[in-house]
């Protein structure tokens, strides 16, 4: 057997090992990162109790959040919450569990806020949430933001007009997506708008964080990388040169 050839053999024998080792170090890297949502209550399930029956209507925000200065909490709806009359059907309830907000208040606009710290800096947050029009005179704005005090990390606008003779309405996912800031700490924001005077605003519900990309990895990992580079230099330094042909 030339040497050259037993170069080749050694080679096909070591990438297997190599893969593997890799393979095992994404899967638990990956398996690191696997997401929570970092929110308390993001889909409004928690307190407070609702005070008018079948929505809450107040000075208190949802269980975890707190109220925007400047704008009042939004009401907290019920899938058992139902308008009705001209204009003012309902037409969609809760997207998740039994509760979800109405953006806004008995005033035009409403606002609400967490914030997460203890985030790694550098790691890729995602925001998710879902809106839509909860009721015919559901219409207006929603800005979701992620902010780094008062620098916009991401946002995005939901944007129902008014439709007074809407029939049916739907859930829609949206995603913000922002690096986390050096300051560790980032706030989720929301503001409702109504888009007439016949108040009501989007719908908000199942609202989470995540964080990603920023996981350390386990032991056994790092075991798995530094065997796997090892073959890998063996292999390296066994390939065929120019020189060799
Ligand atoms: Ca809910």
């Amino acid at each position: 057997m030339s040497a050259t050839t037993k170069r080749v053999v050694a080679e096909v024998t070591v990438r297997p090992f190599f893969t593997l080792a890799l393979a095992g170090a994404a899967c638990c890297l990956a398996g690191g990162a696997q997401a929570a949502n970092l929110l308390t209550n993001g889909g409004f399930e928690e307190g407070p109790a609702l005070n008018f029956g079948t929505y809450y209507r107040g000075p208190l925000t949802p269980t975890g959040w707190s109220a925007l200065p400047g704008y009042t909490p939004p009401d907290i709806l019920s899938s058992a919450y139902v308008q009705t009359g001209a204009g003012f059907a309902q037409l969609l309830s809760a997207h998740g569990g039994n509760r979800y907000l109405d953006t806004n208040s008995a005033s035009p606009t409403g606002g609400l806020y967490q914030d997460i710290s203890g985030l790694t800096p550098g790691s890729l947050l995602t925001m998710s949430f879902w809106s839509g029009r909860w009721a015919q005179n559901s219409s207006g704005t929603l800005v979701a933001s992620l902010m780094d005090g008062a620098t916009v990390l991401g946002s995005t606008t939901v944007t129902l007009p008014y439709a007074p003779g809407a029939t049916s309405a739907t859930w829609t996912e949206y995603v913000v997506t922002a690096i986390a800031p050096t300051s560790g700490t980032v706030r989720v924001q929301f503001i409702g708008a109504s888009g007439s005077t016949a108040r009501g605003a989007p719908a908000l519900d199942d609202v989470s964080l995540t964080a990603a990309g920023a996981a350390v990895p386990e032991p056994q990992a790092w075991a798995l990388m530094i065997l796997g580079f090892g073959l890998a230099g063996s292999a390296l330094r066994g390939r065929p040169t120019a020189a060799d042909a």
